[in-house]
């Protein structure tokens, strides 16, 4: 592990400074954010973003309506330079998943690129428009009121085993020195140019995908929506690094066979990143072998952003998420949750827990969880289960929860889902379970019991009464009718006794 310096100080994006202050400057010219044919120079997004932030500084909490364009990247970093919380909001988020994230953080405005309809669920919100002027008058860029690294910085809706989904706040240290570790892991530099198609309210593609190409004075230029043919394009045309969730790297696996353009624009990036989830090996041997290029991952989470990764100068061992990230302490813990397991033997299982700058302060208004999510001693709870090869190698071997299910990258939690259905006035009982998908890495499954058997929901309908309510990505893809849910005496479901085989 390389030793880090950790930079504390406000000043997230230097490089954009830098460009306010010389605009006639070489690094005001350089390419920052490029969406489809949109895009904005360092200069170009100093004058659009400062006087934004100027108009939001006062505000005590904004959300930005988090659709994958220019306008939430802008809005994002005008939140930053003002240093206002921001509440990324998924724009497919159904009404009663709004409304919860809505009362919960209570944003005093949402901003949204102009043109676009916002739901009812945020009719209350003054609404401020996000406009790109680049030949605004500058403005000089507002010093933040964060020159405490603990101010927060972003509050990040992350789902849990049950009930509705809990506001991850994230400090302005905890950006930077996960950036910055990032940097030193992959040899991330200015002179890279990122391509990347996730979705900007969650850290992968928010935090690691557009503020990390500006932390580091270099580009990104987003797809859009993922499609193979937009990497081909992007990496043939002098982007250096993918960042993706193990479905697109699965889908790219699926396309190489058939398309030539896509393994040789593969072959020429510098790095090819997955994270959010498992990256079976099965693709990752199937991309390798197609373009010589092995994807890396790394590992990490809402809570605490980014734990480990395999290095740029580091062996890219499949199924493996690397080392510690510098600053980051990692232990395995055993069963009692506070044992330390000593052994590197890449089979003795226990419990990843960390502790670093790198981590969220706390859940928004829920004190009881946040003190539940860590050991006494301050580390944070993970939940995900690992063992650690002899050379330091982290393997993540599965998940504490059962009631957590990972699918096409998205945390979703099974208690949330389950409450929706019974919201149905065709469902009495539910319980639901992910299953192994080779796309999504894993489905998520609703049993049900019928309130009337003749006639029993069919799965469009469920899944359009989910996507409407929570998410679309949250819809169950599997409907099973039961006659009854298998019980224990306690009355419990017994989950592990609903396969279908
Ligand atoms: C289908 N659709 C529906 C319905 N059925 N919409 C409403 N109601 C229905 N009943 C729509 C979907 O909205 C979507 O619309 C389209 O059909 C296809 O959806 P789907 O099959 O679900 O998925 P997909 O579009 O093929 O998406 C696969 C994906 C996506 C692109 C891989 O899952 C994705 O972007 N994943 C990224 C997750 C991520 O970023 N996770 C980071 C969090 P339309 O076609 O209009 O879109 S984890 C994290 O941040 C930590 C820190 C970490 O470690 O990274
Ligand atoms: P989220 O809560 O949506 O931020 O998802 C965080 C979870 O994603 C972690 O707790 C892990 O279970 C999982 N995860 C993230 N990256 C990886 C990875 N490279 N390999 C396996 N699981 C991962």
């Amino acid at each position: 592990m390389s030793p880090l310096s950790l930079d504390l100080s406000p000043d997230l994006f230097p490089a954009l400074t830098e460009a306010q202050a010389d605009p006639d400057g070489p690094g005001a010219h350089r390419p920052a954010l490029r969406f489809g044919d949109r895009s904005l120079t360092y200069g170009e997004l100093a004058a659009t973003a400062s006087p934004l932030a100027a108009r939001v500084a006062e505000a005590g909490r904004i959300a930005v309506w988090a659709t994958p364009t220019l306008e939430t990247a802008v809005a994002v970093v005008a939140a930053l330079l003002a240093g206002v919380p921001a509440v990324p909001l998924n724009p497919k988020s159904g009404e009663s998943e709004l409304g919860h994230i809505v009362s919960d953080s209570a944003p005093t405005l949402v901003l949204a690129a102009p043109g676009t309809q916002l739901p009812p669920a945020l009719a209350a919100l003054e609404r401020l428009d996000i406009d790109i002027d680049t030949s605004a008058p500058a403005t000089s860029l507002p010093s933040p009121g964060a020159s405490d690294p603990g101010t927060p910085a972003l509050i990040v809706y992350t789902s849990g085993t049950t009930g509705p989904p809990k506001g991850a706040v994230i400090p302005r240290r905890a950006i930077a020195t996960t950036l910055d570790a990032l940097a030193d892991a992959w040899q991330w530099t200015g002179d890279d140019v990122l391509v990347h198609g996730l979705p900007l309210f969650h850290v992968h593609g928010l935090i690691l995908g557009i503020l990390g190409p500006l932390r580091r004075g270099g580009s990104v230029r987003h797809l859009g929506r993922f499609e193979t043919a937009g990497v081909t394009r992007e990496l043939s045309e002098g982007a250096t690094m993918l960042f993706g969730v193990p479905t697109m790297y699965h889908r790219i696996a699926e396309t190489l066979p058939d398309d030539p353009a896509l393994a040789k624009a593969l072959a020429r990036a510098r790095l090819l990143v997955s994270g959010s989830a498992a990256l079976p090996v099965h693709d990752h041997e199937r991309i390798a072998q197609a373009t010589g290029r092995r994807v890396i991952e790394r590992y990490g989470m809402t809570e605490t952003l980014m734990n480990t990764s395999v290095r740029a100068d580091g062996e890219p061992r499949a199924g493996t998420v690397g080392v510690p990230l510098p600053g980051v302490e990692l232990r395995l813990t055993e069963e009692d949750g506070t044992t330390a397991v000593e052994a590197y033997d890449g089979e003795t299982v226990g419990e990843i827990q960390v502790r670093g700058p790198n981590l969220f302060t706390e859940y928004l208004n829920r004190p009881e969880a946040t003190a539940a999510a860590f050991t006494e001693d301050g580390w944070f709870r993970t939940g995900d289960m690992a063992v650690r090869d002899p050379d330091g190698y982290v393997r993540i071997v599965g998940r504490k929860a059962t009631d957590l299910i990972k699918s096409g990258g998205y945390k979703i939690g099974a208690g949330e889902i389950e409450n929706a259905l019974l919201e149905h006035p065709g469902v009495r009982e539910a319980a639901v379970t992910g299953e192994p998908d080779a796309d999504l890495g894993e489905r998520i499954v609703a049993w049900i019991v019928p309130a009337d058997p003749q006639s029993p929901p069919t799965v469009d309908e469920l899944a359009d009464h989910v996507a409407r309510r929570l998410a679309p990505h949250k819809r169950p893809r599997v409907v099973h009718h039961l006659d009854a849910l298998p019980r224990n005496d306690m009355g419990k479901i017994m989950k592990r006794a609903l396969t279908h085989d």
